[in-house]
């Protein structure tokens, strides 16, 4: 079995240690998670809207662990899909999860930033290529699409002095945030939640959104994953966010940013979904 793997530099394979794990790819250069910049974005027409199937379903999830390193809600199998969004092929969900900071600090825990911009917490929603066996598509350099969603505290709101660049998506999620949380202090067993992927990301608009090639974010880094950053972020009662890290038992964990080398990031054409076309 591969060594322990952790997140802080405090066991033998912190995430600068990564890439001298067995078979690892993390010292490669289509890495992730990267910061976005968006000047540098390259619009593509190709990036149009997603079909999301079965995200509403109630019952999809097979069952929610924590792994130690993040907390995961694994899916029934070619239950849920995701195609269009430029992917060029149907992808099954196989879990989403999440990474996150800490109770005392809200301006860490994604792993993507936007023009160095993070948010304190960042949702993945794992995909595979239909047509492949994860074992072919962890090898195949888009054999997974990730979609990432940035999740905001709704507290920043309350503070007339803090103002927010992105557009977030309204609260209207909370009872169902309270639903997956409230699974949390139980976590290690838990089989049956009555919550769908609809549920937490409420309003959020899926049209506007990031693309670029990269990898898995944690060990062993394979560069299989088409990314997409969703740029308008999920908002969520703050002290719903804070029991990720009060009931895991660990704070922190997300990869730190890495380099672009050639890459390009693009983005789907400027849209209606923030700021105002009125004079
Ligand atoms: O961090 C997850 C990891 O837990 C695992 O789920 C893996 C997929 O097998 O995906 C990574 S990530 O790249 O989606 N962060
Ligand atoms: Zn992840």
């Amino acid at each position: 079995p591969s060594p322990p793997w952790c997140y802080d530099d405090h066991c033998d394979y912190g995430p600068s240690h990564w890439h001298l794990l067995p078979l690892s790819h993390c010292g490669g250069e289509r890495q992730s998670p990267i910061n976005i910049e968006k000047e540098k974005a390259k619009v593509d027409s190709n990036l149009g809207d997603f079909t999301f199937t079965k995200f509403d379903d109630k019952h999809a999830i097979k069952y929610i662990t924590n792994t130690g390193h993040a907390v995961k809600c694994v899916l029934k199998e070619d239950l849920v899909e995701v195609s269009g969004g430029g992917l060029g092929h149907v992808y099954s969900v196989i879990q989403f999860h999440f990474h996150w900071g800490s109770t005392s600090d809200d301006s860490k825990g994604s792993e993507h930033s936007v023009d160095s911009k993070r948010y304190p917490m960042e949702m993945h929603i794992v995909t595979k290529r239909k047509d492949l066996t994860l074992d072919e598509a962890v090898k195949t350099p888009n054999g997974l699409a990730v979609l990432g969603f940035f999740m905001e505290s709704d507290a920043q709101n309350y503070s007339p002095y803090l103002q927010t660049t992105s557009t977030s998506s309204s609260a209207s999620n909370k009872e169902y945030w309270k639903k997956l949380t409230d699974y949390l202090p139980a976590i290690q067993n838990i089989s049956e939640s009555e919550v769908s992927i609809d549920d937490l990301l409420g309003d959020v608009s899926r049209k506007s959104y990031y693309r670029y090639n990269g990898s898995l974010t944690t060990p062993k880094c394979n560069e299989a994953v088409v990314w997409t950053v969703f740029k308008e972020s999920v908002e969520v009662d703050h002290n719903l966010m804070m029991m990720f890290p009060t009931h895991a038992g660990y704070s922190n964990v997300f990869r730190p940013t890495q380099r672009l080398h050639t890459r390009t990031v693009f983005t789907t054409s400027a849209s209606s979904s923030s700021g105002s076309m009125l004079p």
